[in-house]
């Protein structure tokens, strides 16, 4: 098979794409041999702009409430090129990630190793806590600072005649223990496009919000080449005092434009930074990523990612398509085997650090993201990230479901070491 005519059986395999990552067979040229379960890392490759909002100091300008909101803000913005990016620079190009298995799990950790310590050590814990659909659950911990980010991801795609739109479902929790304040985050939209031309990228689309519990609330506007600036990866973010501000766009606090893989700056008040009178917000060409490391192989767990695909990995990397399929298959068959068993035994695979939660259902009153929900009058069914819980879009994906960390289970680990 030429890489030509494997590229458009792949190409009418997305056409049918039924959201199952699975039933895509593309050809290895396009394969990551990185699984979704590592995906996780890219929200804390800023460990610094993430802990930011613990040493802000009180002053006499803005509230410290909104200082934090700005902090939180450019900490998401900065998370963005390693979310959406990173493939290009290390492969070429948008690759499909493997699809985790049932219980994959992937763990790192970010050193501090300046001598002052002020950060402290960060750890990740990610956990494919769904297979179909597939769901990743992670947390992102700092003991030092008290910060934990906690969070879930699925995927939802359908085929246009030239991108596969993609709608994210899940959110993070940012809790900021020491300062008794806690960040909702949504995920935006997104759409591959490129793909007929060979060279996938990923675009953002529409919006993507943060509600503070202090109340300030920030949306983010997505855009790629041909709207508002011309340029890939644009966005414009607003800040308000509240959700109820934000329905007045004059009313914003401050307003950042620019590009989150480059450049983008921040004025106070409603209109967008120009470029003499904004002050730089954040550069990414200017703020390495800072990646985490990773026990060797030889060291991890079978359940932990890098180990279960090895083999997989390295046939992908000779580009082999045989080998991957035949080494994918043996996965595959194992994990098929686990689940006849569990059915057999009427036993259900148990989920090492993260549990499913059902906000419609489960009484938790005072449970923080329905709070934040609330404040930010979002929908706390199962729909894609972002929905308004007044939008005719507020109806349950079947399949979908919310997942929350439960620290003292990852406290209780004992076989799988960071
Ligand atoms: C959560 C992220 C997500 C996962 C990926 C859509 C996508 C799977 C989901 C949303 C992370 O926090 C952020 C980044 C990239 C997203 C992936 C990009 C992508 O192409 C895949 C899809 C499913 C494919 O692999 C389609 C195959 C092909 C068209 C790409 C070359």
């Amino acid at each position: 098979m030429t890489s030509a005519a494997s590229w458009t059986t792949f190409i009418k395999s997305i056409a049918s794409y039924n959201g199952d990552l699975s039933s895509l067979t593309a050809p290895p040229f396009i394969l990551s041999p990185t699984s979704l379960v590592e995906y996780s890392q890219y929200w804390s490759e800023h460990v610094d702009l993430l802990l930011e909002p613990n040493f802000i100091v009180d002053s006499d300008d803005d509230p410290v409430e909104l200082k934090r909101m700005i902090a939180v803000t450019r900490w998401f913005i900065s998370t963005l090129k390693s979310q959406y990016c990173s493939r290009n620079e290390t492969l070429g190009g948008e690759k499909k990630p493997l699809n985790p298995f049932l219980g994959e799990i992937f763990v790192g950790k970010w050193e501090d190793t300046s001598k002052e310590q002020k950060l402290g050590e960060t750890i990740l814990v990610s956990e494919q806590v769904s297979h179909h659909p597939p769901i990743t659950a992670y947390a992102v911990e700092n003991k030092k600072n008290n910060t934990i980010l906690e969070g879930y991801n699925g995927v939802r795609a359908s085929m246009s005649t030239t991108a596969l739109n993609v709608r994210q479902f899940g959110h993070a929790l940012l809790e900021y223990r020491n300062l008794n304040e806690t960040y909702l985050v949504t995920l935006p939209p997104l759409h591959i496009e490129g793909i007929l031309a060979f060279s996938p990228f990923v675009e953002l689309e529409q919006k993507s919000y943060i509600q503070s519990s202090a109340g300030y609330y920030t949306v983010i506007e997505y855009s790629g080449r041909g709207y508002f600036s011309g340029k890939k990866n644009s966005f414009k973010a607003r800040i308000f005092k509240n959700y109820e501000d934000s329905l007045k766009k004059e009313k914003a606090l401050y307003t950042i434009s620019g590009q989150w893989s480059e450049k983008s700056a921040i004025a106070k008040g409603s209109s967008s930074p120009s470029s003499s009178k904004g002050e730089t917000f954040f550069d990414a060409s200017n703020y390495e990523a800072q990646h985490l490391t990773v026990k060797p192989i030889e060291d991890q767990h079978p359940l932990e990612s890098r180990k279960a695909w090895k083999d997989v990995a390295e046939a992908i990397r000779k580009g082999d398509f045989d080998l991957i399929h035949e080494e994918k298959s043996k996965l595959e068959n194992k994990q098929r085997e686990l689940r006849k068993a569990e059915e057999a035994s009427n036993a259900k695979w148990a989920r090492r650090w993260f549990d499913e939660v059902d906000y419609s259902k489960d009484s938790l009153d005072n449970d923080i993201f329905i709070t934040l929900s609330n404040l930010a009058h979002l929908s706390i069914k199962n729909v894609a990230s972002g929905v308004d819980s007044g939008s005719s879009k507020n109806d349950d994906i079947e399949g979908m479901s919310h997942w929350r960390f439960v620290p003292e289970s990852f406290d209780k680990e004992t076989e799988i070491k960071i």
